[in-house]
């Protein structure tokens, strides 16, 4: 089934509407904001803690420009399967900068987006991205540069199918790297420059990087990210890191690097997590203090919440249910208020070594958790369906002014 064919004339609808709305819309918009919005800003409340950063999605940086949604409902399809029910999101790109000063794509600098064929580049969004940062002061951390998953197959073959050989992909990746780093040299603050290289217990992930250039790739692919712009901030970037055994595994291969004089200024710690599960707070701190050991900067960098029970996700597909479809009840809104409390109030009482929290994404509907695995209406962000701040925002702001 073709389902962006499928839903395309809806989304026709929904553009040519939004178009009208945005009519006047410019990069944040703060001039012709027309509503009084009293909210505190979430950056302003952490300005003296770390940085505030958040994931933006496609729908909501083409938002910023009439002109680029239209090129793209020309010219470009890719992508839009996960995003396209919000599409386009200049709601959702207002709440952003008013309230994160670091910005991080959710999915367009990834390889099969920027990158989607040999030689063909579609920076259109990036782009897009870098001039909202600079017209809003925002910062960039891009993502990612290098990862197993959305990847193109044909970056690992030749022109007849065939696996290439380390060198050839050393090639390859070098040149991925220098084309998109080198393009945006100076505007770009840092970037995940690997992604989830290690498996829960530490090991090495064996994934095509891995298996065909050996564990070296990590090291490379920062020292040819360093190559392109030497200012840019470089980090490793990987999820459950509050596990003892895969955090030491990263610890110690980020140790080696460094002693070899490698370029790595940071690491990132996921934070996916889930209110009925939990990972030991006191791992968390850990995770923070021992990276931070190591003499790089430590971040949080795709923070969320799953409100759903676990019990969900062992259903079978087709009989599933979507248990909050209707809303969220009151007791598990206090449970994820009371999570992210917990939550903030380790990251402050880490605050002069960590660099940055960045929430994976704005608002409950544009979050990856509505998606994936499958379609199930989840809440794991700060701010609702209607982009209104949720009592956990509330919450946090309130964590900060006792500060
Ligand atoms: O949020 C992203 C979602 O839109 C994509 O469909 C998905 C595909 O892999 O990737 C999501 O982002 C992931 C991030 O890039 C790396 N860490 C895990 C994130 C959530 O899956």
């Amino acid at each position: 089934m073709n389902i962006t064919g499928t839903l395309f004339p809806y989304r026709e609808t929904a553009i040519v509407f939004s178009l009208i709305v945005l009519f006047g819309f410019q990069f944040g918009c703060s001039s012709t904001q027309t509503q009084q919005d009293d909210t505190p800003s979430l950056h302003e409340a952490y300005e003296d803690a770390f940085l505030i950063g958040t994931a933006l999605n496609r729908a909501q940086i083409l938002s910023a420009t009439p002109e680029a949604l239209r090129d793209t409902l020309r010219t470009d399809r890719r992508g839009y399967f996960m995003e396209q029910q919000i599409f386009p999101d200049p709601k959702g790109l207002k709440v952003g900068l008013k309230h994160f000063n670091v910005i991080t794509p959710e999915n367009v600098m990834k390889w099969e987006e920027i990158h989607p064929e040999p030689g063909v580049y579609d920076f259109e969004a990036a782009d897009r991205l870098v001039e909202i940062a600079e017209a809003n002061d925002k910062k960039i951390v891009a993502h990612t540069l290098v990862w197993h998953n959305q990847t193109p197959d044909w970056v690992f073959e030749d022109e007849e199918g065939n696996e290439l050989s380390r060198e050839a992909l050393l090639e390859r990746m070098r040149d991925h790297i220098h084309t998109i780093v080198g393009r945006y040299k100076g505007k770009i603050m840092g970037y995940d420059v690997v992604n989830e290289a290690f498996n829960t217990d530490g090991s090495f992930r064996e994934s095509k990087w891995y298996n065909i250039i050996g564990e070296d790739f990590i090291a490379k692919a920062f020292e040819y990210a360093h190559e392109a712009d030497p200012d840019a901030q470089l980090y490793y970037n990987d999820y459950h890191m509050e596990n003892p055994e895969k955090r030491a595994g990263i610890h110690e291969h980020l140790e080696k690097m460094i002693a070899d004089g490698v370029p790595i200024h940071g690491v990132g710690s996921q934070s996916h997590f889930s209110i009925n599960n939990m990972p030991d707070y006191e791992q968390i701190g850990k995770s923070i203090t021992e990276f931070s050991d190591l003499g790089i900067d430590v971040m949080i960098t795709e923070l969320d919440l799953n409100v759903l029970p676990a019990s969900v996700y062992q259903f079978d597909r087709n009989n599933r249910q979507d248990i909050y479809k209707d809303g969220l009840p009151e007791e598990v809104q206090q449970k994820l208020t009371e999570v992210y409390s917990d939550l903030f109030e380790i990251y402050l009482d880490h605050s002069d070594i960590l660099t940055r929290v960045t929430f994976w994404g704005v608002s409950d509907d544009g979050s990856w958790l509505n998606y994936l695995p499958f379609e199930q209406t989840n809440y794991p962000l700060l701010f609702d369906r209607n982009k209104d701040p949720k009592p956990a925002f509330d919450a946090l702001i309130e964590l900060a002014n006792n500060q």
